[in-house]
């Protein structure tokens, strides 16, 4: 396999699909080495077609908003791999969704999943619908529209999507709601993120955000230093951020910044329960506004228009928020304020110039498709529980995702570690999550 060779050919086939191209560039450049010494997945061009979509379901989705006006949006589904299970993967919500944005997010899905070592497929799918400034009645109108089309493409078997940006809680309550409905039966692992009571796992909520701080811990404690007093800034103010940011302040570390496509709210003292419980009212609200926080709580939060996280002075930087949102020059920004670790939460969070600053640095960076893999691992503890009909409690959840959690950053340091004893983690994340991909494949034939 030639990196080169195999890109040039791909742009040549989806051109303009940027995300999808750059998620993949940075796939094969990981691999490419590992790749070319087993001569058995270049006779099953493997590559080739890893890089394809199994299918595509592209369908439109109509209903009324409050003013009984017809809307009609596009709504998605990519179903990437199957090698290791049923698909599984997110449903994103956005104004800016679109098929490269979701083949980019279904191919990062099939590694992370891969890493999780439970036996999930990859998928994406989502929406051109913007949540913000929606009522809760065009929310549920427009889930049950989205519904009404993908219901016979999903199933515990089959595929099971789950939240992502703009789908929380709520917005999979709709969803089930309808997909019951309309497939006559309560196949609860149709749909993960479900409430505690009908289906839900206790944890998944806190999942992603808990198990980004696990993965964290292991890099902080891997150079012999600790969480303790550590200041982390954090973008966004979502289900990512409230997680990550109620498990950093349990271990100790200090949360001194949340940020909105509006700005940035610093936390000269870190943040406290009521403002981590008032990020949820934040998100209920749709105004995707984080002044709110500092509207509401003057004096802990202070708000700057205009300003990103990455310009908050900290030790730690987490992306919680959506893809490509840290820049090289906010990487440099970074540096220069003394950043010592930078752990990706959102999907593809940084840009490749942002990773190779950091890495140039040799500052720890952990890849988004480790690091945000505790979401979708307890996904996959919810559907197990799902298929045993029985509820593990919270403590039960959090240990096997803590456990998996370490297993990732064991795997990553395994095929991570170079030569001079440093651990590029962006390398052995892919590198570990490929290959369990590329067995599955060589070992089902050529399909
Ligand atoms: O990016 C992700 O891993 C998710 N949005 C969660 C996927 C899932 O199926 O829980």
């Amino acid at each position: 396999m030639k990196v080169n060779e195999i890109m040039t050919a791909l742009e040549a086939k989806h051109p303009g699909e940027k995300e999808y191209l750059q998620a993949v560039r940075e796939v094969l450049e990981s691999i490419e080495e590992v790749y070319n010494q087993h001569p058995e997945f270049e006779k099953a061009k493997i590559v080739e077609r890893l890089v394809e979509p199994d299918r595509i379901f592209t369908f439109r989705v109509t209903w009324v908003d409050r003013n009984g006006e017809v809307q009609t949006n596009l709504g998605y589904r990519v179903q990437y791999n199957a090698a290791l299970g049923a698909y599984k993967g997110g449903l994103r919500f956005h104004k800016a969704v679109n098929v490269s944005m979701l083949k980019f997010l279904g191919f990062e899905q099939i590694f992370k999943n891969s890493l999780t070592n439970l036996p999930l497929g990859g998928g994406k799918g989502g929406s051109d619908f913007d949540p913000v400034g929606k009522t809760d009645e065009e929310i549920m109108r427009f889930c049950q529209a989205f519904m009404y089309e993908l219901w016979r493409n999903i199933g515990p078997d089959q595929d099971s999507p789950a939240g992502d940006v703009g789908v929380g809680g709520r917005e999979i309550g709709y969803l089930y709601g309808a997909y019951k409905k309309l497939a006559r039966e309560h196949s609860t692992g149709a749909l993960t993120g479900k409430s505690y009571g009908w289906g839900g796992s206790l944890v998944r909520p806190e999942a992603t955000g808990f198990g980004a701080i696990y993965y964290v811990e292991r890099m902080v404690k891997q150079t012999g230093d600790k969480m303790e007093g550590k200041r982390i800034a954090l973008s966004g103010f979502g289900n990512v951020a409230w997680g990550a940011a109620i498990k950093a302040t349990e271990l100790g570390a200090k949360v001194v910044a949340l940020s909105g496509p509006d700005g940035v709210c610093e936390l000269p003292n870190g943040i406290d329960q009521e403002m981590i419980d008032y990020m949820l009212v934040m998100r209920a609200s749709n105004r995707n506004k984080v002044q709110d926080m500092a509207d509401k709580f003057p004096g802990k939060a202070v708000f700057t228009p205009g300003k990103k996280a990455w310009m908050v002075k900290c030790d730690i930087a987490c992306p919680c928020a959506f893809q490509n949102e840290l820049a090289e020059e906010d990487a440099k920004e970074l540096i220069a304020n003394g950043v010592k670790y930078v752990a990706e939460v959102s999907n593809m969070g940084c840009q490749p110039g942002a990773i190779a600053a950091f890495q140039a640095a040799k500052i720890p960076f952990g890849p988004g498709k480790a690091v945000n893999a505790g979401g979708v691992a307890t996904s996959g503890l919810e559907i197990c529980q799902n298929a045993g009909h029985i509820n593990w409690t919270a403590p039960e959840v959090d240990q096997k995702l803590h456990k998996i959690m370490n297993d990732i950053y064991d795997m990553c340091v395994k095929y991570g570690t170079q030569p001079d004893g440093t651990i590029n983690y962006v390398k052995g994340a892919n590198i570990a999550g490929f290959m369990r991909v590329a067995n599955a494949m060589l070992a089902q034939g050529i399909i």
